[in-house]
């Protein structure tokens, strides 16, 4: 996979060649180029920004740099543009998801556009849909200072599900959200993990669950299903809700007893009995 980033901070990517990115872009399962937005202005100050037209705070990216950046990343990439998705993080961005990152790690080349100040001119994004598939994202209901942060986000997210990335293949596919929601239809499906353990025993008087010793693999699962169920019920009703709502047979007895005992009652009939 090859992933282009085009930053006024090119030095903010340098956490690219760490841990498990770095050690599969060394491998070259992973390309990154990092491209200075500024190589693309042509005024003895680099300018990249203007004033709003129709007032309003603060200054906005000018187009022509982008224009040229976009045009030149996308020819060095082998032209047309046609199989290269640009991704653009922006608070007004659909929220980035799992099943976003999932996408995104099929692909064979990610653009990531990377604005500073209010954002970017509106027409960038409009002229590249003439050319490639555009997306705009945002990585949560917070207003950050650039895209910079949300690239390095999404770029873990992405690139941890490449083949050969993560040393265990399984962990991709067990952990909160990597079920890939309700429709998944696996054991934890709709659900965030419960806690996990590991040595010593005992920890400052703290001892590991027992049943996690027992080797009753039954009785591991139904417990880890009861930390699921509770952590979600407390950490992420909006889960429960819709697991409840959309996927009613997911739940058994077992499981609506343990949310009703965490004061998330799933429905009428259950908090009878
Ligand atoms: C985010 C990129 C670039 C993403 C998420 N745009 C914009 C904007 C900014 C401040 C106030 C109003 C609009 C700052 N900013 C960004 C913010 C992404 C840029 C400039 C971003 N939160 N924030 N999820």
């Amino acid at each position: 996979m090859r992933i282009d980033v085009i930053t006024i901070f090119p030095e903010y990517f340098g956490p690219l060649s760490v841990s498990l990115i770095g050690k599969a872009a060394a491998r070259g399962d992973i390309t990154f180029g990092v491209h200075d937005l500024r190589h693309w202005t042509h005024d003895a100050h680099r300018t990249v920004d203007d004033t709003p037209f129709g007032g309003g705070p603060g200054m906005v990216m000018k187009p022509e740099p982008w224009g040229e950046a976009l045009d030149a990343v996308v020819a060095a990439g082998g032209g047309a543009g046609a199989d290269a998705l640009l991704v653009i993080p922006t608070p007004a961005g659909v929220p980035f998801t799992q099943q976003h990152a999932a996408r995104y790690a099929a692909q064979p080349w990610l653009i990531f556009a990377c604005g500073r100040y209010e954002g970017i001119d509106g027409r960038v994004a409009d002229e590249a849909r003439s050319v490639l598939a555009v997306e705009e994202v945002s990585i949560g209901d917070y207003v950050l200072a650039g895209g910079e942060p949300a690239v390095l986000v999404m770029t873990e997210a992405i690139c941890r599900l490449l083949p050969g990335v993560l040393g265990n293949a399984e962990s991709a596919t067990d952990d909160s959200f990597g079920f890939g929601g309700i429709e998944s239809g696996g054991p934890m499906a709709g659900l965030v993990e419960g806690p996990s353990y590991t040595r010593p025993r005992v920890w400052r008087d703290r001892e590991v669950p027992p049943v996690l010793l027992s080797g009753d693999h039954a009785a591991i699962a139904r417990w880890r299903r009861d930390g699921a169920l509770r952590r979600t019920a407390r950490n992420r009703p909006d889960l429960v809700a819709r697991l409840a709502a959309q996927a009613p047979g997911a739940l058994d007895r077992r499981d609506r007893e343990v949310l009703s005992e965490a004061g998330f009652p799933v429905n009428a009939e259950d908090v009878a009995h």
